[in-house]
């Protein structure tokens, strides 16, 4: 097939998981057509079946806002006519289902194309639902041939905030567990914990939903039992106050911002628990990545955390804020090796079983195959 792949291509699940599948879809013998304004960040390697193609939006004194969506939607009509494209898949429903509609449109008469809607999460649970924007996603969801959500909770919550009857497929966010496995890094582990101190680690960007300075209280809590350091991976406009608060707790010196990477893996792997304290999460993809690393998760026990962290098994699952317990789950791994060998075993199988990239891709075919048929 010739898809084309609509996403945002900076640091966040929604764009890495498009590129993931694109680039495991380009394996498999489709042909794949990234729109977007940037090269998707994970898109850093040349690859057979593979094009990328920049969306521009052009300037004038008169275009005081930029006019990305309308940019967006011409891009992916002269696209989807001069590469013949089947079907079109849409990351995070704003603009880009709504470009997405408004392109096939365009091309209704003479090249017919087939859109599929991939909702990730603050689309429908928090930007989705300003007043402007509500009527625009639930008309452009209503008028995409299949709508899929990344859990179960998120189509769930769909239904409720858009009133709508709509049929949405559940898809699972995946990971590659050949790519994410365990790999020692000495000069790294060397690095990070100079001392041999116990890692707690947190990846993302950094939003206020992703609650980063709940990771500094949880280390500060954990410290007054164990010698231990928090790395945190990423960047965003939470950083500074984060930094304060370090200052603040007097924990400072056992902080580590690496800023963004993109070795995950081998930075995942010098972890000994993986903190996701969200607000917020209709999946948590960067919690599915440490657990393949065979690193437990602690997190909030909201939104669709909990479809990829068993409580108790692959890791525990705490009220939202409640940090005091959180590092009460922290220290009961962290001071009984046995229970920490089996939750990363749990972690680590739970990635494989349920999530891997190999399970989870061919859904997307038979949703364009499915989308194709209608
Ligand atoms: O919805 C967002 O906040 C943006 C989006 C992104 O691009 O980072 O994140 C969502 O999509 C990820 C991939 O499907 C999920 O793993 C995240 O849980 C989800 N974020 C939220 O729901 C806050």
């Amino acid at each position: 097939m010739k898809i084309g792949m609509v996403c945002y291509p900076t640091y966040g699940g929604s764009g890495v998981l498009a590129t993931e599948l694109g680039q495991h879809l380009a394996k498999r013998g489709h042909e794949v057509h990234f729109i977007t304004y940037d090269t998707p960040m994970r898109l850093d390697r040349f690859q057979d079946n593979i094009y990328y193609h920049e969306v521009e939006t052009p300037s004038y004194p008169l275009l005081e806002f930029n006019l990305y969506s309308l940019a967006l939607a011409g891009k992916i009509i002269d696209v989807a006519r001069y590469e013949a494209l089947d079907v079109l898949h849409v990351h995070y429903a704003i603009p880009h289902a709504v470009s997405g509609y408004l392109a096939k449109q365009v091309l209704a008469d003479r090249t017919p194309l087939k859109m599929v809607t991939t909702l990730h999460g603050t689309d429908i649970t928090l930007v989705g639902l300003e007043p402007t924007f509500h009527p625009l996603v639930r008309f452009s969801l209503e008028q995409s041939d299949v709508v899929t959500a990344v859990s179960t909770f998120l189509e769930e919550r769909t239904l409720q905030n858009f009133g709508t009857e709509l049929q949405i497929d559940v898809i699972p966010n995946f990971v590659d567990t050949n790519l994410y496995q365990r790999s020692e890094n000495p000069d790294l582990v060397r690095h990070l914990k100079p001392d041999g101190e116990a890692i707690l680690m947190h990846v993302s960007n950094f939003r206020p939903v992703k609650r980063v300075q709940d990771c500094v209280r949880v280390l500060a809590e954990v410290r007054k039992r164990v010698p231990a350091r928090l790395v945190l991976v990423g960047d965003g406009p939470e950083r500074s106050e984060t930094e304060r608060l370090c200052r603040e707790l007097d924990v400072a010196d056992h902080v580590v911002f690496l800023g963004k990477q993109s070795a995950l893996p081998e930075i995942l792997s010098v972890a000994d628990v993986f903190l996701l304290p969200s607000q917020q999460e209709s999946f948590g993809l960067s919690a599915l990545e440490a657990m393949s690393c065979s690193v437990p998760v602690i997190g909030t026990n909201i939104g669709g955390i909990g479809e990829v962290v068993e409580h108790g098994e692959s890791g525990y699952l705490a009220e939202l804020g409640d940090v005091e317990r959180m590092a009460r789950f922290a220290l009961e791994l962290l001071t009984n090796p046995k229970k920490l060998g089996h939750f990363r075993e749990q972690a680590r199988r739970r990635a494989v079983e349920q999530f891997d990239i190999d399970l989870i891709v061919p859904m997307y075919e038979r949703i364009y195959e499915k989308a194709l048929a209608l």
